[in-house]
């Protein structure tokens, strides 16, 4: 997969040389390539940002080095090597909910091209001219707000990357993670059996794995119905059966509603 970055920031991304997102980058399944946006200005001051249209306070970023920006790095013809169009993506406060299910998604895309803002954002008519060339996406990681996109992408590319072939080396662990089956996971423990006067849960040491797999779920179900009424409301009904509702109800919780399956 490539990746283009543009950020009047480009150190923000110096930990995108780290760990395993720097090993898929030196093994070449990641081709990253960060930009700084001021190379894109023509004035002495390097200006990126003016005062917003209808005021209001703060600044706007300016569309014209944006938009030579998007030109150089996503070009209307045709390169030699054939590739199409990226996906160009824009962390904002106003986006669509990043999810597990969008981050399959990107995974699947040959290039992506995220665009940083900075301020009160980048003057609209950047990514509706964008709009017009190749697929964007303003994309939120969540109702709070901070000063630009930079650290947003971070994450995204995280989510990401872990997804690409060879990048996990241990596949077994992309499907039973939180996120994947609608509940969150249930907590883990490791050696030493007691810490501190705190144990493992006894089951855990059981050898007994029908046991094993029933806590677990009824830990994912209690967590979930506790932490996370949200995610509980858009469960399936189908998918909690006769067990799962006994043990939310052995809980204090009440089912989504829904027919009993089993
Ligand atoms: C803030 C540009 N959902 C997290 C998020 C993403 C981006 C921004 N804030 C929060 C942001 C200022 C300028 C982007």
């Amino acid at each position: 997969m490539r990746v283009d970055i543009v950020s009047i920031f480009p150190e923000y991304f110096a930990p995108l040389d780290l760990s395993l997102i720097g090993k898929a980058r030196a093994n070449g399944r990641l081709r990253l390539a960060v930009h700084d946006l001021r190379s894109w200005t023509h004035d002495v001051h390097r200006t990126v940002d003016d005062t917003p249209y209808g005021g209001g306070p703060g600044m706007v970023m300016r569309p014209e080095p944006w938009g030579e920006a998007l030109d150089a790095l996503a070009p209307d013809e045709l390169s030699p090597d054939g590739h199409t169009l990226p996906r160009l993506l824009v962390p904002s406060p106003a986006g669509v909910p990043f999810t597990q299910a969008m981050a399959h998604e990107l995974a699947a895309e040959s290039h992506l091209l995220f665009a940083c803002g900075r301020y009160e954002g980048i003057d609209q008519r950047v990514l509706d001219h964008a709009a017009t060339r190749m697929r964007v996406t303003e994309v939120s990681l969540g109702d709070y707000v901070l000063f630009g996109g930079e650290v947003a992408v971070l994450v995204i590319l995280e989510a990401v990357t872990r997804l690409l072939p060879g990048v996990l080396g241990n596949a077994g662990s992309l499907d039973e993670e939180s996120h994947a089956h609608g509940l969150l996971e249930a907590p883990m423990y490791t050696k030493p059996a007691t810490w501190r006067g705190h144990e493992v849960p006894e089951v855990l040491r059981s050898g007994d794995h029908g046991r094993i797999a029933r806590w677990r779920r009824d830990e994912a179900l209690s967590r979930t119905a506790t932490r996370r009424p949200d995610m509980m409301a858009a469960l399936p009904p189908e998918s909690l059966d006769k067990r799962d509702r006994a043990a939310l109800d052995r809980g204090g919780f009440s089912s989504p509603p829904g027919d009993v399956a089993k």
